[in-house]
């Protein structure tokens, strides 16, 4: 489990809660993982959503997305507001304020939406949508991005199981990096 309290900044104040970069750490994990956290701060990780929700309720934060494709590709999305409620709450996302940095914007469509693993089903499809993309998310009915996918190097005949960012590259693309990261504002 991330430790809390060392948890890694970048020097700006950015705290880095969810990053892919090259497929080494299985981010198909159950509900007691997502909750509370995984991998290093220095590589592939999730830093939890109890840790989630204990940072952003006590202060203000903006979220930034990170994302590069495997051609060069770099750009990045602005969220002015996000905050996560509590396990009571399902840990629901509330994230606005979108400002395009060229990724286009794949995460306010899942705002209002509970978190979801293949154990736990709260979203608001008749299926599993943790289950059916190989993630764990704040799933809608299914989703437009699916940070926590399976890491599958670019373009893939796979839809939407990806690390898919669907208003960069599409269902059909999963990216080379993607970091989601928040600093108080
Ligand atoms: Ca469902």
């Amino acid at each position: 489990m991330p430790d809390f309290c060392s948890h890694e900044e970048d020097g700006r104040g950015w705290t880095v809660f969810q990053r892919r970069q090259d497929g080494t750490i299985n981010f198909y994990r159950p509900w007691q993982e997502y909750k509370d956290g995984f991998g290093n701060a220095s590589g592939e990780y999730w830093l939890g959503l109890e840790n989630l929700y204990q940072l952003t309720s006590r202060k203000r934060y903006q979220l930034r997305v990170d994302m590069e494709d495997f051609e060069g590709g770099f750009v990045y999305a602005l969220y002015s507001t996000f905050y996560v409620g509590s396990e009571e709450e399902g840990y629901k996302l509330t994230v606005g304020g979108f400002t395009d940095k060229g990724a286009g914007d794949s995460l306010s469509q899942h705002s209002g939406m509970k978190f979801s693993t293949f154990d736990r089903d709260q979203d608001a499809y008749g299926g599993n949508c943790a289950e059916l993309y190989l993630g764990g998310h704040w799933y809608a009915e299914c989703h437009t991005s699916n940070p926590n996918g399976v890491y599958l190097w670019g373009t893939t005949t796979h839809y939407g199981i990806g690390v898919n960012w669907r208003h960069f590259k599409g269902y059909h693309y999963s990216l080379k990096t993607i970091t989601m990261k928040i600093r108080p504002t």
